[in-house]
């Protein structure tokens, strides 16, 4: 099974893994450019589903048919961590842009209003020099789905409601059928998001490391409440390996090389810090006792002999 979130035609797809012959494929209609890496989930005497995050929604298919289930809403335009599970509950974070964050939200005129009364040549696009604000003008390159370096109707809808979705994690509790919004989102934060990490839980500590701020967030998976945040020792960081547990302890690489081994529990005092002096993109794997970590460079084990 296949997600290709992309500017125009998304689709989840299925192909048969003998014979690669396409068994079937649903549109994405509200998915636009996207990177979340899917899961899969089995709820409790049911069949299993793929849980999908996507622009704007959290979406369950079944996998033997390619039917959309259920769906959740508020999530950010543009998707690229991979959730998170603890029980029946999926943990998905997301972060478009800084205007998403609290308190930074910019209006955007309704497409009605932006094309009637900004359009001056009347072709049905808005050019660069049409944008009604700098803002859209500066938003354009990304926000012009059809690639065509103007505003179509549809790119300007996007827009619209790329600003007007939230940066946040959201705690969602799985199953069900059709919008499940009103009733599924458990909780949802809004402070310190990463864009590209996805959370860890570790004895019962949500983890999120942001990747632009260095700001480090632990909070209680069950209710939202945020148990520490700040930043790690040793200056200004910024991390895109995503956080992992082993041998009772959090390991958090940051992008200088700095490899940061946690105790359990909400704490940002380090037991240790490896610094391996070299670029760190990667996110470690464990594996029967090791721990290897790529950087720009070099591939490192370390464990026991
Ligand atoms: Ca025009
Ligand atoms: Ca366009």
């Amino acid at each position: 099974i296949l997600v290709c979130d992309q500017s125009t035609n998304s689709f989840i797809a299925a192909w048969d893994k003998k014979t690669g012959k396409k068994l079937w494929q649903t549109t994405r209609v509200e998915a636009k450019s996207g990177h979340s890496t899917p899961i899969l989930w089995t709820p409790r005497g049911g069949k299993q589903q793929v849980i999908v995050p996507g622009s704007f929604l959290l979406s369950a298919y079944d996998p033997d048919n390619g039917e959309r289930i259920w769906w959740v809403g508020g999530l950010s335009f543009e998707m690229k961590s991979t959730p998170v599970v603890k029980g029946d509950i999926v943990y998905i974070n997301g972060f478009g842009s800084p205007e998403n964050n609290p308190g930074s939200k910019i209006p955007v005129m309704t497409t009605d209003e932006a094309f009637s009364k900004f359009d001056a040549n009347k072709d049905g696009k808005l050019s660069s020099d049409e944008s009604p604000t700098p803002h859209a003008k500066s938003y354009l390159s990304f926000m012009d789905l059809d690639g065509d370096k103007m505003y179509s109707r549809a790119d300007w809808d996007y827009y619209k409601a790329a600003m007007e979705s939230d940066n946040g994690m959201l705690a969602i509790q799985m199953g069900g059928k059709g919008d499940m919004t009103s009733k599924s989102v458990k909780w949802k934060y809004h402070r310190g998001i990463p864009q590209l990490p996805s959370p860890l839980i570790f004895e019962n500590v949500l983890y999120m490391v942001n990747d632009g701020g260095g700001i480090v967030t632990m909070l209680n998976p069950d209710t939202g409440e945020l148990l520490k945040q700040g930043r790690l020792p040793g200056g200004s960081n910024t991390f895109y390996a995503s956080p992992v547990a082993g041998d009772g302890k959090v390991y958090v690489a940051s992008e200088k090389g700095q490899v940061f081994v946690l105790p359990p529990g909400p704490n940002l005092e380090p037991l240790m810090v490896n610094d391996l002096a070299d670029g760190i993109y990667a996110t470690p794997a464990l594996m029967d006792g090791r721990i290897y970590l790529r950087t720009l460079n070099t591939l490192y084990c370390f464990g026991k002999a």
